[in-house]
């Protein structure tokens, strides 16, 4: 029996990026139930070229199911995934709810996907975007080195602040792309963009050194997960990790310029080496040719891509890099999927 799968926020941003992952993806599962609101509800979506009805969450809608995937605010995986778990399920979330709980294992396949059966809660929590755009390179790096200082500045995009970030993004640019001489002036962005939607200051045009919500000391709800992410998927819980979190006008996929430290002396070409041929990593890094990643140019892939990789003039045991990743990909349903595709193996195999 192929096990059953469901869905839960299958008509989000994400949810609908994992409808898309479920249909091309190797397909190892048998019924795929798909869960939303009861806004949502009676709505029919396309998986495995087939129609489905989405059901509204329930308790019943979780029996029979083996696997739930939640891809839903804090709040509401909070109060569903443990009736998921109580109806037999196994929950692979999402949100932030669970991520540090010692009772949670919190999983990339590729850095640290024995952790799967290690799940005292029958929940199993997938990273935030921006940790999981960086980690699998940085976890590769960790393995060959020894990582023991991260510094790490963001350039995210607007959907990780949903579809709102992304309607407003547009919105403002539709506002500004006419008026040549905006930018010019303090505050002239700022009155020609209107509404700033989930953003502390205009997107267009600009970039915002703000994600989240605010956090002791000044520090970003982002840049906390980050740091505290990063040091529990690495097994590394003293990891000095500094974080400074940036929204910047990219649709879709972050990015992120890294100055990694570690325990011995790195070499720029063997670590060019070494992370093209990690499972989930693409190396593009030819500047004289004008090759490196960036957002525009490697949006709707699956992999990490890595650039402008330098031994720190400064530090032999340094490296100094860039990287993108889809936030919406790897950096949320796909990396569920992966991890349930893992659950899916348990279960095939009885
Ligand atoms: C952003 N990374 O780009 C955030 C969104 O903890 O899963 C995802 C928040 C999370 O705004």
């Amino acid at each position: 029996r192929l096990p059953t799968l469901a869905v839960v926020g299958a008509t989000g941003a994400v949810g609908t990026v994992m409808l898309d992952i479920l249909s091309t993806r190797e397909n190892v599962w048998g019924e795929i139930r798909l869960v939303a609101s009861a806004r949502s509800a009676g709505k029919r979506l396309t998986v495995r070229g087939e129609e489905v009805e989405v059901q509204a969450l329930a308790p019943e809608v979780f029996d029979g199911v083996d696997v739930a995937m939640f891809d839903v605010p804090d709040e509401v995986s909070k109060e569903w995934a443990p009736v998921a778990v109580a109806r037999g399920a196994v929950a692979v979330d999402n949100s932030g709810a669970f991520r540090l709980d010692d009772d949670v294992p919190l999983v990339v396949p590729e850095v640290n996907g024995e952790q799967v059966r290690n799940r005292p809660r029958g929940i199993i929590s997938n990273p935030n975007c921006t940790t999981l755009s960086m980690i699998v390179a940085i976890g590769a790096l960790h393995r060959a080195y020894g990582l023991t200082d991260l510094v790490v500045s963001s350039y995210q995009a607007a959907s990780g602040a949903g579809q709102e970030g992304v309607d407003t993004l547009h919105d403002q640019i539709a506002k500004v792309s006419t008026d040549r001489t905006l930018g010019s002036r303090a505050g002239d962005v700022r009155a020609a963009v209107g509404e700033l939607g989930p953003f502390p200051a205009p997107l267009a045009m600009n970039v915002v050194p703000w994600a989240g919500s605010l956090k002791d000391d000044g520090w970003s709800s982002e840049e906390l997960k980050v740091r505290n992410e990063s040091r529990k998927i690495l097994g590394l819980p003293d990891l000095r990790v500094a974080v400074t979190c940036v929204r910047v006008p990219v649709v879709t996929t972050h990015s992120l310029a890294i100055h990694a430290t570690f325990a011995t002396e790195v070499d720029a070409d063997e670590a060019r080496r070494l992370l093209a041929s990690s499972p989930g990593v693409v190396v593009q890094d030819d500047p004289a040719k004008g090759e490196f990643p960036t957002p525009a140019d490697v949006v709707g892939t699956d992999p990490t891509w890595v650039g402008r990789i330098r031994r720190s003039i400064d530090d032999p045991r340094s490296l100094d890099l860039f990287l993108c990743g889809d936030n919406l990909r790897k950096g949320a349903a796909l990396n569920t999927a992966q991890i349930a595709e893992l659950l899916a193996a348990e279960f095939t195999a009885g």
